[in-house]
């Protein structure tokens, strides 16, 4: 059996998704999420010209020689063009292995550990009543585990508040937009919000936040001692963690669980903080961190030092992304909890998926491979649109983490 054929088809169902489909010899054929917000076409011109045409003939059941072949070879290594493209080609071979035993990817990799994976929602309001309103529907609708974002007032735009309630999405089109930030008025007003959620939705509620790498570290444990009255499930990205040793200084201050890793593209990314438990969740996700293969490796070494899988699953990650994280999570012993944030309906459309919501978990059925395929007629109704993520400035003009 050889690969016969890949594309890359890039489409734009209200935000842009770059998509890597795998044909075999065989008829059968795999998809991969090759989605980099802000960075879609670097991607899609890293694929086509490096690496499609050296995998055209090779053995597509080789899953693990050609993830190999495509780290080490391309000498290289790492980062998150790199990663995400490698990523894509490993989903999609997964999913062609699976169609070819005729069992989901979850049953490869070793079967299920458990039924669904509890995953949290995101509620979100201009000002804290909105975002306590947003956090009770969110219960309402069966979420066990809830992120609370929140306006701040004396800020215009701040990380995580959507402009319509229900759906958040932060790339805008055209040019990257500049946010204000200030890390003082913020951490005068979070821990407020979450004592206000913690009294609105009782003591059984997961509640998560994610500081968006705003913070340094010493404020980063200020905030965490701050927040410890409210037990929350964690705090996200507290501060950004090139330096992996700066969540040291973190840890030595509070007991309010860690999560990070969305950003990062490999296990080196981690070995630190997972080594010397720094974190308790890894956030690196299938699609940005090397696929499957990659992350599994990243899963087990933060096994051994009881850190679980806390993966990232906003809106630019694809339904075809979330359909391996589905598969992963269903399977890894160690998982913790799955982001969710629902795609529009008619991204849904053009990924139909067999991954569902139920009663705060997402479940999938025994169906071949990932269990997600494009239409790509209605794909190719939605081209590439130019779109950026934010960039935030301090009120110096600074530039800042966004
Ligand atoms: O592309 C960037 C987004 O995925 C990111 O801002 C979302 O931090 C995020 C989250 O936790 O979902
Ligand atoms: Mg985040």
């Amino acid at each position: 059996m050889k690969i016969e054929r890949i594309d890359i088809i890039v489409t734009c169902p209200g935000r842009n998704f770059v998509t890597v489909k795998v044909v075999t010899s065989d008829g059968v054929h795999g998809l991969g999420d090759a989605t980099l917000n802000g960075r879609e076409l670097a991607v899609h011109a890293y694929l086509q010209e490096h690496v499609v045409p050296c995998l055209i003939g090779r053995d597509p059941r080789n899953i693990e020689d050609i993830w190999q072949y495509l780290y080490r070879g391309a000498y290289w290594r790492r980062g998150p063009v790199t990663m995400t493209a490698i990523a894509a080609i490993d989903m999609a071979l997964w999913d062609i292995k699976g169609k070819l035993a005729d069992m989901p990817v979850y049953q490869l990799l070793g079967g299920k550990s458990r039924d669904g994976l509890m995953v949290y929602g995101h509620a979100n309001g201009r000002d804290h009543a909105e975002a306590v309103d947003a956090v009770l529907k969110h219960q309402e609708e069966g979420y066990k585990a809830i992120r609370v974002q929140s306006g701040v007032p004396g800020l215009e735009k701040t990380y995580g508040v959507g402009k319509t309630q229900g759906y958040y999405e932060p790339a805008e089109k055209g040019l990257p937009p500049e946010e204000p930030w200030d890390t003082a008025l913020y951490l005068r007003h979070t821990p407020e919000l979450f004592r206000k959620v913690r009294e609105a939705v009782g003591p059984d509620a997961h509640l998560l936040h994610d500081a968006h790498h705003r913070l340094t570290p010493i404020e980063a444990a200020q905030l965490g001692k701050s927040l410890e009255p409210y037990r929350l499930f964690w705090i996200e990205d507290a501060t950004p963690a090139e330096n992996q040793e700066s969540f040291r200084l973190i840890r030595q201050h509070t007991t309010t669980p860690l999560a990070v890793g969305e950003v990062f593209n490999a296990i080196w990314d981690c070995n630190q903080l997972i080594r010397e438990q720094l974190v308790d969740y890894i956030r690196a996700t299938i699609v940005h961190a090397g696929g499957i293969t990659h992350v599994r490796r990243i899963a087990d070494y933060a096994a051994m030092y009881q850190v679980r899988t806390g993966f990232h699953g906003a809106t630019d990650l694809s339904p075809v992304c979330m359909a391996a994280a589905v598969n992963f999570g269903l399977w890894v012993p160690n998982f913790g909890i799955q982001e969710l944030m629902p795609h529009s309906p008619l991204t849904d459309a053009v990924f139909p998926h067999n991954y569902r919501f139920e009663q705060g978990y997402l479940v999938m059925d025994e169906v071949p491979g990932l269990g997600v395929e494009i239409d790509e007629t209605l794909a190719a109704q939605y081209p590439y649109e130019r779109a950026y993520l934010p960039v935030a400035r301090l009120r110096d003009g600074s530039m800042w983490n966004w």
